[in-house]
């Protein structure tokens, strides 16, 4: 006798519900919910595991699979569950309960796993206060400065260029540039990539999750699942890259292809950091040859971010104002979200351009100018409806080269305005402050 026969005395289900999620272990979980009742006998409730809905599917074996509750006869599904306590909840729940530390082993929850279980509301720990929220109705900026690289190899028309890089880095700190020379496919490559990593099980990405900020190879979401107070829509893969035969061994092993493509996407932009970084040190009147060793033998580091659709986006956001450590970041992204902040503190959006790669100033080009240069502010902002992706290659020189403000950039008029550091004193003050809460560049300013 099977239990689908009607004669079965296990005969009426009443819900094989979904859209209920519980918090087992230090994973999120989809829960299938049944009620059934025996003849007149007492409602038999059992929750179960749903292996469908549920990413991690050790968790079945690391926990038991099923909870069974009997009522006294009267109780409706809903409150006997209620009333029971295996952080069974609603949908609607998982706002408030996610992220308050009642688990006491490491959270860690990726918003690609949310977006899977078609969360209908960002859970609260995502959820910003009003001032902090993003105005998605920026209209794209038409006007930010997109430079031509090619034409830095042309005499009659080099000047003008440098002209161009000058401007943008004294008001935003931020340009596009097109004819880099990195090839279409190239770039193409790098995004599908990173779009089947953030595709495999969490299980797999899970084998390279680290909250330890010095770590050269890490997976995780947010800035950092184990310290933010806050939390932000994304989930990233880090690794350090050049020189890349020195690394690439600890890249991921999946999907196959990812070393190769974002193996020769990273030497590309290396090259392209170092002729930016000419033409920059150029438009500031410093000689390249001082610091052409340093520039070759610095770090880059590659954050691959993943935004997927957010059904809030109005609440919060992929990243928070930051800007970033280094030289200069080179940006490739899949689609706009980026918003930047000018010299007024106005927020802009930066239009999607196909092929272009987004350059921004880091804070050691802003202490090299002694300040005649600025960092750019920056933040991340998500979609309803669409994953965005980016590749940010994050250039600095090597890890424990102090820098301070070039001697020639110091006269009376303008004294040192800022203490050295290092990339590595950075992340020392990242693994013991929160960048969301207080930039770092503001911890090197001398005060006046
Ligand atoms: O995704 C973006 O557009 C920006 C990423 C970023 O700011 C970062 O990785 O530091």
């Amino acid at each position: 006798m099977g239990m689908n026969d009607p004669t079965h005395p296990v005969h009426r289900t009443i819900c094989g519900e979904s859209g209920v999620w519980a918090r087992v272990g230090s994973f999120m979980a989809s829960l299938k919910i049944e009620a059934r009742r025996e003849r007149k006998r007492n409602w038999t409730i059992r929750i179960s595991l749903d292996p469908a809905a549920t990413e991690n599917h050790h968790l079945s074996h690391q926990h038991p699979p099923q909870f069974a509750y009997e009522t006294d006869g009267s109780s409706p599904l809903e409150e006997q569950a209620a009333t029971t306590d295996h952080s069974l909840f609603t949908s609607k729940d998982i706002s408030s309960m996610e992220g308050e530390g009642e688990c006491s082993d490491n959270p860690f929850t990726s918003v690609m796993t949310l977006t899977k279980m078609r969360v209908p509301h960002v859970p609260q720990r995502y959820v910003l206060p009003p001032s902090q929220r993003p105005t998605l109705t920026l209209d794209l900026t038409a006007n930010l400065p997109i430079v031509d690289l090619s034409t830095l190899h042309h005499a009659s028309q080099r000047s003008l260029t440098l002209d161009t890089i000058q401007g943008a880095c004294k008001e935003l700190g931020f340009f596009q540039v097109v004819n880099h020379g990195i090839p279409l496919p190239v770039i193409h490559d790098a995004l599908a990539a990173a779009t089947e990593f953030f595709n495999l099980s969490l299980e797999e990405k899970m084998t390279l999750l680290s909250d330890n900020v010095h770590n050269p190879v890490r997976y995780g979401t947010s800035l950092n699942h184990a310290s933010d107070k806050v939390h932000y829509w994304r989930d990233f893969i880090k690794h350090y890259s050049h020189p890349i035969s020195d690394w690439i061994h600890l890249w991921p092993s999946n999907p196959p292809s990812y070393k190769d493509k974002m193996g020769n996407y990273a030497k590309a932009v290396q090259v392209l950091h170092k002729q930016l970084m000419e033409a920059i040190l150029e438009t500031l009147g410093l000689n390249f040859g001082n610091l052409q060793k340093e520039i070759e033998e610095g770090n880059q580091l590659m954050a691959i971010n993943c935004y997927p659709a957010c059904p809030e986006p109005d609440l919060t956001l992929g990243m928070p104002p930051h800007s970033d450590y280094g030289t200069l970041t080179v940006l490739l992204q899949s689609g706009p979200g980026l918003q930047l902040q000018d010299n007024k503190k106005k927020w802009l959006s930066v239009p999607f351009v196909e092929g272009a790669l987004l350059v921004q100033l880091g804070d050691q080009i802003e202490v090299m100018s002694n300040g005649q240069y600025k960092s750019v502010v920056h933040q991340v902002t998500l979609s309803a409806e669409n994953k965005r992706l980016s590749i940010a290659s994050l250039h600095s020189l090597p890890i424990n080269k102090k820098i301070g403000p070039a001697p020639e950039l110091v006269d009376e008029q303008h004294p040192v305005s800022y203490n050295e550091f290092s990339f590595r004193d950075f992340l020392d003050y990242i693994s013991s402050n929160d960048i969301a809460d207080k930039r770092f560049i503001d911890s090197i300013k001398k005060s006046v």
